[in-house]
């Protein structure tokens, strides 16, 4: 904690019975890429991601393993953590629900609410979707022509009956759309703003907030037979981890909270948009600043899912296509916040037009030609030509656009905007034709190279978050130290230092060759 602004971003903790896909990759990603880019941005970053552990969910996948909950999920919990190295997330924190940080966290914030007034004792009967982890009005569901009642999300209900403590949600309703109405950032993409907004003002009922037929979960303090609604145990979780409900970490707790973003998918949009920052709210808890809800992936037009076995697994994407190539693809192919589809031919389009065409063939020629023409040193640029000056100032006007971009969470525009300045340097290439100018002109083509690698610099500076890996060997081949990577150092300030030996070029971005049919 040194002063710079903090950037604190989370994702939703995923439920330990699945095992990790895609899906659960893209969100994790598209926060590891915010993370990235505000530390290189210079700012002070928590990133959190974990596991949600509790509930009747994960109680009941623990039974048909035939394990206790706690060894079941010590167990499956590790998928996520495997999938946090494999995919290079960067998170600072791996939360997860059973351990006592959280347990304590949810009890103080349990306690807050009851000592507020806004927790009641009252008896539930209604539909509840294990699934979903979510109550269902009589309204929402359809029924099968055998009386099998079915959420909008398709999960099944079955009627619960119980005692059960309420939070005051009704009595929210209006502050919640205030707080819509005063921050029109709060939820994003503004389309599911208004879906939010349409909800609450339907009308919102009290939320049944603990359970007693069955036991896996944070005990209700002082009435230990209730177990806290597992989703209201979720939640906190992006507390606990700043420091909520523990004295010795008030300080952290005030540097990181409220939050600058949760990112979800849009289903669980309403937990986090509606619940969350009336619990917050009525707890004296500042909400959040920012949920942004991000659309699905379907896989080659389906929906994915085991029965259909087509759920894919990041780890066989990286496998298949390497893990820049997957990270560029999933934030490049759809505008962040609509639904996608993954395809193979979409996939390889991209690895084979973006990234090995036009990026990989610009780096690739550049420092080829810098290493058979100038001996592999950084040339002089000597006077620049009105052209150079264009190119250069484009390269070195995209953090503006690229750092608004990313405030908004819009990745596929911030990604148009560096290839807008990749097809210019490309086409600069072109009419400037190096190649030409070794015997005609070696000052200009120096100068020429010399612009490119600075255009390249900038470039891979920015790539950094989307492609860790392939960036940094774009700059290793530039000769740019680690030290030297911050986007502080972006403009002619610290511009290539001509005179450096740079190593001898190797290709970044290969192509994507089909295997030839087996016979
Ligand atoms: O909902 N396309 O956990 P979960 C895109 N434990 N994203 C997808 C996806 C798909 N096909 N499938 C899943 C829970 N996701 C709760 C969250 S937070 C306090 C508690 C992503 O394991 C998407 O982000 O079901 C979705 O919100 C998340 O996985 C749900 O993971």
């Amino acid at each position: 904690m040194d002063g710079k602004k903090p950037y604190y971003v989370t994702t939703p903790i995923y439920y330990v019975n699945d095992v990790p896909h895609i899906g659960h990759a893209y969100t994790t990603l598209a926060c590891d890429v915010l993370a990235r880019f505000m530390r290189l941005d210079g700012r002070d970053v928590k990133f959190l991601t974990g596991t949600d552990e509790h509930g009747q969910k994960v109680e009941k996948s623990a039974r048909s393993a035939g394990m206790t909950p706690q060894a079941f999920t010590d167990r499956v919990s590790q998928n996520f953590r495997d999938l946090v190295g494999a995919m290079k997330f960067s998170n600072d924190d791996f939360i997860r629900t059973t351990e006592p940080r959280h347990v304590r966290a949810c009890q103080a914030l349990w306690q807050t609410l009851v000592d507020k007034g806004e927790i009641y004792l009252g008896s539930y009967h209604g539909w509840y979707a294990v699934r979903d982890e979510a109550f269902y009005g009589e309204d929402e569901l359809t029924t099968t022509p055998t009386g099998r009642k079915i959420a909008p999300s398709g999960a099944e209900c079955e009627w619960v009956e119980e005692p059960s403590y309420f939070f005051r949600l009704s009595a929210w309703a209006d502050r919640l759309l205030a707080h819509y109405e005063a921050n029109p950032d709060f939820i994003l993409p503004p389309g599911k703003r208004s879906e939010v907004m349409a909800f609450v003002k339907s009308g919102l009922k009290d939320l049944s907030v603990s359970r007693t037929t069955f036991d896996w979960g944070i005990p209700v303090p002082g009435d230990d037979k209730h177990i806290m609604y597992v989703w209201l145990d979720a939640l906190t979780n992006y507390i606990t981890a700043a420091g909520y409900g523990d004295p010795a970490m008030a300080e952290d707790f005030s540097h990181w909270w409220p939050a600058d973003l949760h990112m979800v998918g849009k289903d669980i949009l309403r937990f986090h948009a509606i619940y969350w920052p009336a619990f917050l709210m009525a707890a004296g808890i500042a909400p959040p600043l920012r949920v942004f809800a991000h659309g699905w992936w379907t896989i080659e037009g389906q929906k994915m899912s085991k029965s259909l076995g087509n759920v894919i697994a990041p780890q066989a994407l990286i496998e298949t296509y390497g893990l820049d190539p997957t990270r560029y693809f999933l934030l490049r192919e759809v505008p962040f916040g609509n639904d996608g589809d993954f395809s193979h031919r979409a996939m390889v389009n991209r690895l084979n037009g973006d990234l090995a065409n036009d990026y990989g063939n610009l780096v690739q020629r550049v420092l080829s030609m810098i290493a058979k023409n100038l001996s592999g040193i950084v040339p002089e640029p000597g006077v620049l030509a009105e052209s150079d000056r264009r190119l250069l100032d484009a390269a070195d006007g995209l953090l503006g656009t690229v750092r608004a971009e990313i405030e908004v969470q819009a990745f596929h525009k911030a990604l148009d905007a560096i290839w807008a300045v990749i097809g210019a340097a490309n086409r600069y290439v072109d009419e400037q034709a190096p190649w030409a100018l070794k015997k005609k002109d070696p000052p200009r083509m120096a100068a020429v190279l010399y612009v490119l690698a600075e255009t390249i610099r900038h470039l891979a500076l920015l790539t950094q978050p989307i492609m860790p890996d392939a960036s940094a060997r774009i700059l290793d081949q530039l000769g740019v130290a680690a030290d030297a990577r911050q986007f502080a150092n972006f403009g002619p300030v610290h511009a290539l230092t001509p005179g450096t030996p740079l190593p001898p070029p190797q290709g970044v971005f290969p192509r994507f060759v089909e295997a030839a049919p087996t016979a």
